[in-house]
This record gives structure tokens, sequence and C-alpha cells, in this order.
């Protein structure tokens, strides 16, 4: 009699535990699904593959209570603003992030953009400023006092290079706008920065595109266009005349 009390009792123990593993199953499997389908919705909405994988790391990192920054702090103890790939990978595996090793490739193919094999403070803060994904507010690492944002460092190389080429804003709108819609997408514009100078890369591309396109409807119109390209050029003469009074000790 006593023996099947037990025997129930274990059955009953059994079954509650499959139960829980069942229910631990189940959880992962909707996580998943979750992260499927943001991942769809972000590339249904034109966002690219570089600002996908960029996003998962900031999740990730974010579900350990960490930013990308400090995920860059603990990569670089010693302030060296460099961190080597092979360091880089190594952490992501300390950390746990379950990343899979195509989005950690993925991540190292956007972040060392000169591909030397490591990846400097000045690349990570740049690339998370193209793609929108930092978690902190970036200071000069520079010795200056002034920060100046990847996005306005980009505009600044794009005037550089329209004065070189004594290209008006005009010229650059059309050039751009290959299929004549009167708007001008992300695709297009790179076709164009990537033809003028081997220094666009993808990021610089990016933060152009995002500092042009105000409404955030992933195309720039010609109003956009012209508007921002005149407000970068009186970011530029700041930026110039901060830089002629040379004083490195006066915030900007
Ligand atoms: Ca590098
Ligand atoms: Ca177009
Ligand atoms: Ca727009």
């Amino acid at each position: 009699m006593k023996m099947i009390h037990v025997e129930k009792m274990v059955t009953k123990i059994q079954a509650k535990f499959r139960q829980k593993l069942a229910m631990r199953k189940l959880e992962k499997d909707i996580e998943k699904q979750k992260e499927k389908l943001a991942r769809r919705n972000m590339q249904n909405k034109n966002v690219s593959n570089e600002e996908i994988a960029l996003q998962e790391f900031k999740q990730r990192l974010s579900k350990k209570g960490l930013t990308p920054e400090a995920f860059y702090r603990t990569c670089d103890p010693e302030y060296k603003r460099e961190v080597s790939v092979d360091k880089f990978k190594m952490q992501i595996g300390n950390f746990n992030l379950q990343l899979s090793r195509g989005q950690v490739s993925r991540l190292v193919l956007i972040l060392d953009e000169d591909m030397e094999g490591n990846i400097t403070l000045e690349e990570y803060y740049n690339a998370l400023e193209a793609y929108n994904c930092g978690g902190e507010k970036h200071y000069p690492y520079d010795g200056t006092d002034y920060y100046v944002s990847f996005e306005h460092k980009a505009m600044f190389k794009l005037l550089t290079i329209l004065k070189d080429r004594r290209m008006s804003y005009q010229e650059l709108f059309r050039s751009c706008d290959c299929n004549d819609d009167k708007d001008v997408n992300i695709k297009e514009l790179e076709t164009v920065l990537t033809g003028f100078s081997a220094e666009f890369y993808q990021k610089d591309t990016q933060a152009i595109h995002n500092f042009f396109d105000i409404d955030k409807n992933n195309s720039c119109t010609e109003e956009e266009f012209m508007g921002q390209l005149a407000k970068a050029e009186r970011l530029l003469a700041a930026h110039k005349a901060r830089l002629a009074s040379g004083r490195p000790g006066t915030a900007g």
C-alpha cells in the first residue's frame, strides 16, 4: 500500500518536472520567434543588415546590463583605444552573448572598417553612431574638448569632396537620383559616394543619409537635400572657426 503511494508521488513529481521543462522550451521558442519577427520587421522597413546586426548585439548586451560602450571598456581596460578582433570575439564568448558565428563575423566586418585586425575606439563609436546603436553620450577621445559627431564628420567629408570637384548641390542630387523619381534613397546615394572616393565607407553613406532624411521616411527629397547641405555648411564653418581659434582648452 505504502509502495504504491510512493510510486504515485514519484510519477507526480516527474510529471511536474516534464511540465517545467516543456514550459522552459516553450518560453525559449517564443523568445526566438520574437527575435525573428523583429528582424523581419526591420528588414521590411528597409533597415540595413549592418543595423540589424548591431541592434542584435546591443540587445544581447542590454540583457547583461551593458551598453555597447561599456562592453568596449571591458575589452580595453587600459584605455588603449584599440582592441584586437580576437580579443573582441573572445569577450563576446566570455559574456555568453549567444551570437552565432555569422553574427559575430558580420559585427567584425562592420566594426573593423579598415580590416586591419583591430577595432579602434573611433571605428567603434563611428559604427554605433552611423547605425543609431549607441547606448551612451559620446565624448571626445582625442584630447580635444569638442566632440564632432560621426554624422557631422561624414558631412564635412562630403562637402570637401564636392568643393574639390567643383560640383554643385543640384548636380549631386541629380547624379544620385538615378531613377529620376525626385527622391534619393540610400542605395542611390551609396553608388555615387563610393564612386567619389575610397574614403566613403558604408557607414559614411548611412550617416549622410540619416543627416539628409529629416522626416525619417528612408528617402531624401530635394528640399531635405538642399536644406541639410546648407546646414552642414554652417556647421563646417563653425567647426573651422573653432579649429582656427586654436584654443584647445575651450569647449565649443
Ligand atoms: Ca580597424
Ligand atoms: Ca531616386
Ligand atoms: Ca525624407
